[in-house]
């Protein structure tokens, strides 16, 4: 068993069994943090000293908070700063700070990443201290041939499901086309909103016009299909991103299926992808993705 496991973390994409089964991160612990031109490096975190239960005395990570985050109005300011008293696992004015995952620790006025040690404690690129909220539409139809008909995968046997991922700007990875929920945004208005920006770059107005209703009906029949944390390389110990993933399925491939796709706002790329255990997708999203297969009961 203990073989089998490291051999799904070592194929060099994430695994989504490793993960359910320890519940630990890998692309948190990523060496050099994001955007820094690898001047921020982690402290290396073994596997087995992930967990904040696991005593590690010496422990001291570097910290990082991005200056890009200094003063915005969608950040926190500094831990300590007047007039900030931050209502820690609660829903605090329009800024959700309660996990998916359930009461996070706070260690010296600070939140502790609810799944464990990352290497490095600060906020990172994140503006929230604790949990970050985002959301992730997962939107599908079947993969059909030239006649109509859905497809089967030939090895497998099952059919093939597709779904609209977009290439991310910042890494170049393909991922979801998620975001991050605004204040007091209801997470449904932040699933559709994030699809019309990254995937369909709003649409022109006359496209918008005609095809608004079909598209608010639409994301109106969406399937939460995970609330909680994300894999995600920004992380650091007392920041972290957590999404609420809905599936919204187009089943004959009539309604999201045509629409012409047009990628704006964070992504340069938007595309229909196969559903497969083989993809290589920015943070966790490769999870979701194994969620939906199993949903759809499709090839995977
Ligand atoms: C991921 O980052 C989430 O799953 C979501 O897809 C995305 C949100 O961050 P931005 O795309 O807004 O940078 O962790």
């Amino acid at each position: 068993m203990v073989l089998s496991l490291k051999c799904f973390k070592d194929a060099g994409h994430y695994s989504s069994l490793y993960y359910l089964i320890r519940m630990i991160h890998f692309k948190s612990r990523t060496k050099f943090y994001p955007r820094t031109n690898e001047e921020i490096v982690r402290l290396h975190v073994p596997d087995d000293k992930v967990k904040w239960d696991v005593t590690w005395t010496e422990y001291a990570p570097p910290s990082y908070t991005s200056d890009n985050i200094r003063n915005q109005t969608w950040a926190d300011p500094p831990i300590g700063a007047e007039g900030f008293n931050p209502k820690w696992n609660e829903i605090d004015g329009n800024v959700n700070r309660e996990s998916h995952q359930g009461m996070y620790k706070i260690l010296n006025g600070v939140p502790l990443n609810i799944v464990g040690r990352t290497g490095l404690c600060g906020r990172g690129l994140l503006g929230r201290w604790g949990p970050n909220h985002a959301a992730d539409p997962i939107v599908t139809r079947w993969k059909r041939n030239t006649s109509n008909n859905r497809e089967l995968h030939s090895v497998s046997q099952k059919h093939v499901l597709q779904f609209v991922g977009i290439q991310r700007r910042d890494t170049r990875e393909w991922a979801l086309p998620g975001g991050m929920v605004d204040p007091g945004e209801q997470v449904t208005t932040t699933l559709k909103r994030e699809f019309m920006e990254e995937a369909l770059n709003s649409l022109g107005s006359r496209s918008a016009i005609q095809s608004e209703k079909m598209i608010d009906e639409f994301f109106a029949g969406g399937k939460v299909i995970f609330k909680g944390y994300v894999d995600d390389h920004r992380n650091t110990d007392n920041a972290w991103i957590e999404t609420v993933a809905s599936n919204f399925h187009d089943e004959q491939g009539t309604c999201v299926g045509v629409l012409p796709f047009c990628a704006g706002d964070d992504a340069v790329n938007v595309r229909w992808m196969d559903v497969d255990r083989n993809l290589s997708l920015y943070a966790s999203h490769i999870d979701l993705i194994h969620r939906v297969a199993e949903l759809h009961n499709c090839h995977w």
